[in-house]
Parts: structure tokens; C-alpha cells; sequence
């Protein structure tokens, strides 16, 4: 069988729980060389310290192939940070010499995703992105020393199979992972922490760009942590699947002892071509001024170090 999937990570070497992934390309432009790339520069740290690399104005990455016998999501995220005299163009975008869209991003690092016909995948060979913009240049406009011709910053690229979730073709996330997210949209997470796991806001969500298989017999695993550690207030995590709940579990560990919680996703769940998981915590922890447990104020629902939806009991 062809694969559909890979995800690449080279700097943690603990997070590769799974094998390979076949149904997703992802690759993260501050850590990653292994993919053919030309015309970006070096790698650099945001003042986010996100690192990403400044585009030329021609710019292109090979990715290898994927599954051709579905179509394909490409995700990219980027942005773009120029003195305001510039009049800044949209970015071009193409796929194996396709145009497939065009971007506009602000100075923040957001997620665009563009559909891949199928006729434009490559199942064996290489798959090209390639990058057309304008360019700016620092020195020139008297900003700074920078003399580059700069384009947009890139952070991480993924193309994702629209291949159907099912029990042979698991979908796998790993929060707190350079490019999680791309790989699954959230929403309502805070900022990585440096052991691999976010935390949630009271509530959240993760858009997969897949459908879920008609099969009966799928789970979501989520390996989770409580985020209140007194005891005394139990707290719930309730979890919804393209609008419909699908439980309701106490988490049970607290500090750093994650445990693996899992639903059964029952037939009732409707099959879209984008699978929604909304996760909360109920009641969230929203620490007092008098807590002595913590130093950290923000609302919290629970951590999240990965989530897996695929066959039952795997
Ligand atoms: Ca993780």
C-alpha cells in the first residue's frame, strides 16, 4: 500500500509514539531540511521566538508524494511583516505548476488551507509547492541593516489525504508538537508547553480536514490531564464529534500524571468532509487570588498531550 502519510520532527525524539502516519505530509520550515527547498533563507526565531524562515520573492518546497486516490488539503502557516510604505501583494500559490490560491496574510501567524484536486497530487513523485511574491527591502527603505529581499515568513507546511478516517488509516495528533497547529485547526488551546502538551480553555476545538469512515467501531483517545489539582472539585471532560456528544468522563490524575481517556464514536455522529471534535471541561479550573496551588491565572479546562482517532481498542 502507498503511503499516505509521514510526519517529520527531528528535534524531540520522545514524540514518536506511532509509527508513521500515511495519510499527512507535515513539515516544519525552523527545524526541518530534509524536503528540497529553495529560495527561503535560514532559519530565525520570531520576537515570538516561533522560528520560521523569510521567503525570496520565487520561492518552492517538495514535498514527497501522496496518496493520489483521494484529493488532498495543503496547510500552510505563515505571515507577513512589512514597513507600512510597502504595498504588499498577495502571495501566489501553486501546486505541480497549478495555481491552486492566493494569499493575504497579517503580521500574525495564521493557517490557510487550499484545496488539492486529486488530478494534481502525486502519488509517487515529488509534490511542489511553489511561492510568487513581492519583496521588500529593509536597508533600502532605511529600517534597518537587513539587505535580504524579503517575501513572507514560513512556518510549517502540511498536506493532509482527505482519505476517510477508518481503523487502517488512524488520524493521530500530538499537541505541543512544532506543527500541531496545522495539522488539526485549534481553537481555544493556549501556547505549547516545553513537554510536548497544551492546555485548553474551558472549551475547544480541533478541526481535522478528514471525514470519519462509515464503519462502525471508531474511538477518540485523548491522553489528558486535570488541570485543578485539589481534589475536592471533580472535573468532567465532555467531548462532541461534529455536533453530537459522544461522553462524558471524570479526569481522574492531576500534576503530570496524563492518563488515556476514550470515546466510542457511535453511528449517530454524521460523516462531513471535515470532522469536528469539540472538548470541554466542566466546571473549568479559574484559580482565585487565594489559591495557593498556583501562580498561573488563566482559565484552564485540562491538558492535552495527543489525540488519536481510529479503530477500537488498537
Ligand atoms: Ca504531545
Amino acid at each position: 500500500m502507498e503511503d499516505l502519510r509521514f510526519t517529520v520532527q527531528i528535534y524531540n525524539v520522545q514524540k514518536v509514539v506511532e509509527a508513521r502516519d500515511p495519510t499527512s505530509i507535515s513539515l516544519n520550515l525552523g527545524y526541518h531540511f530534509g524536503f528540497k527547498a529553495a529560495g527561503f533563507y535560514d532559519t530565525e526565531l520570531t520576537t515570538d521566538y516561533e522560528p520560521c524562515r523569510w521567503s525570496s520573492n520565487e520561492s518552492s518546497i517538495e514535498l514527497p508524494g501522496l496518496d493520489g486516490s483521494q484529493g488532498a488539503t495543503l496547510f500552510l502557516r505563515l505571515r507577513r511583516q512589512a514597513p507600512e510604505s510597502v504595498a504588499l501583494l498577495p502571495i501566489r500559490i501553486s501546486f505541480n505548476g497549478n495555481p491552486v490560491g492566493e494569499s493575504k496574510p497579517s503580521s500574525r501567524f495564521e493557517v490557510t488551507k487550499y484545496n488539492i484536486p486529486r488530478a494534481l497530487l502525486n502519488g509517487k513523485e515529488p509534490n511542489r509547492i511553489e511561492f510568487s511574491c513581492s519583496t521588500f527591502n529593509p536597508a533600502r527603505l532605511g529600517s534597518s541593516d537587513d539587505f535580504r529581499e524579503l517575501g513572507f515568513m514560513l512556518h510549517s507546511v502540511n498536506l493532509q489525504s482527505e482519505a476517510p478516517i477508518n481503523a487502517s488509516l488512524p488520524y493521530w495528533l500530538d499537541f505541543g508538537n512544532e506543527t500541531d497547529a496545522v495539522d488539526g485547526e485549534l481553537r481555544g488551546f493556549y501556547a505549547k508547553e516545553p513537554v510536548s502538551y497544551r492546555w485548553i480553555e474551558p472549551a475547544a476545538q480541533v478541526l481535522v480536514s478528514r471525514p470519519l469512515a462509515a464503519e462502525p467501531g471508531l474511538e477518540i483517545t485523548l491522553r489528558a490531564v486535570k488541570s485543578c489539582p485539589d481534589p475536592n472539585l471533580r472535573q468532567f471532560l465532555v467531548l462532541s464529534v461534529n455536533g453530537v456528544d459522544v461522553g462524558k468522563k471524570e479526569l481522574l490524575d492531576r500534576w503530570d500524571d496524563f492518563r488515556i481517556y476514550n470515546f466510542s464514536i457511535p453511528k449517530e455522529v454524521p460523516r462531513l468532509p471535515s470532522t469536528v471534535i469539540r472538548i470541554r471541561v466542566d466546571p473549568p479550573w479559574i484559580p482565585k487570588s487565594t489559591d495557593y496551588y498556583t501562580d498561573d491565572w488563566r482559565a484552564l479546562g485540562c491538558g492535552i498531550d495527543w489525540l488519536r482517532i481510529g479503530g477500537k481498542g488498537e
